[in-house]
């Protein structure tokens, strides 16, 4: 399923045609009812020809193998899709204009690891600093183990590894607006056509419109999900007890932490602190770690204290 809105959802299919397609009764009748499963962009279905009629109908959702999703902590199941059947998220910044935030990132990040999604650094713009400085700004993460690509739209650098990296998977576009993810997407394939400059997000936000996900199927063989953004996911769902699990080089080193429960702020004979300390687990990324805790402590206070 590619998009949709007011119930007509375009869905390609498996030769590579795409149809309209509204939801069978029975399915919709489900949708309305709590805790319902409901259609996501990225959802694999099954269609329908209805009797007598060109139009099509979607008769089956079939289950999903991941989600980007925001859920409610505590409530369980009150969980809204942004899109299904994700393989990865690609997480774009810019070396320059704009400057990172190396905190969003590492937010960016965490959402990506809280929902179980390998996730991928761009940094792009690099043909306004070098790679060689763009790589030394952004080692801390190499170390922790991800995927970063340098990139340039404008003096093309980067492209060939990153389609590479997309060719197949279903990938989510994530990152601040103007760091030129849809210039990357229109060098990585032309024929996209996307405006470039284009503030969507603000604009929709002004407007108090919900935009879906929109899928965008790739010339050789998988997808691009535009969402309105991670930042709709938001840290929904993530227990601050379990925020080192979203850190990977924390995660690495939290069972030789002498307490089980610790939180990597005071504790003694704490292996996290000590990585910091002796300069094996980056300053910047250990404050992170501390400040979105922090926040979503107090979250959890606000909810239940
Ligand atoms: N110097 C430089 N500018 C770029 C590059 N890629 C995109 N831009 C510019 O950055 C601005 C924002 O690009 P856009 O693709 O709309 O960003 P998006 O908001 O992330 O989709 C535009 O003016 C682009 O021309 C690049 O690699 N180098
Ligand atoms: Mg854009
Ligand atoms: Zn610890």
């Amino acid at each position: 399923m590619l998009h949709g809105t007011g119930g007509i959802w375009h869905v390609r299919t498996e030769s590579g045609i795409d149809r309209e397609a509204s939801l069978r009764g029975r399915l919709k009748l489900e949708s309305k009812q709590e805790n319902a499963l409901k259609l996501a962009v990225g959802d694999r279905v099954t269609i329908e020809p209805v009797d007598a009629s060109d139009s099509w109908a979607i008769a089956e959702i079939h289950e999903r193998t991941s989600a980007l999703s925001r859920r409610s902590p505590g409530s369980g199941r009150t969980e809204r899709v942004v899109a299904a059947n994700v393989d990865q998220v690609v997480v774009v910044f810019a070396m320059v204009k704009p400057e990172p935030h190396p905190r969003m990132l590492d937010r960016f990040l965490t959402i990506a690891e809280a929902n179980d999604l390998t996730a991928r650094i761009v940094i792009n713009k690099v043909d306004l600093a070098s790679e060689d400085a763009a790589r030394d700004r952004f080692k801390a993460y190499e170390r922790a183990g991800y995927a970063l690509h340098f990139t340039s739209t404008k003096a093309p650098h980067g492209l060939a590894e990153l389609r590479d990296a997309l060719h197949g998977r279903i990938s989510v576009f994530s990152g601040p607006s103007g760091v030129g993810k849809s210039s990357l997407l229109n060098a990585l394939y032309p024929g996209l056509s996307l405006r470039v400059g284009e503030i969507s997000e603000s604009v929709n936000k002004g407007r108090h419109t919900t935009v879906g996900a929109f899928m965008h199927p790739l010339p050789d063989g998988g997808y691009v999900v535009d969402t309105p953004g991670l930042r709709e996911v938001g840290m929904w769902g993530i227990v601050a007890s379990e925020l080192d699990r979203c850190f990977p080089e924390i995660r690495a080193l939290r069972d030789e932490c002498r307490f089980a429960d610790c939180t990597h702020r005071a504790e003694p004979e704490c292996a996290v602190r000590d990585a910091v300390a002796a300069g094996a687990l980056d300053g910047e990324r250990y404050d992170s770690y501390l400040k979105l805790r922090e926040e979503l402590e107090s979250s959890e206070q606000g909810q239940w204290g």
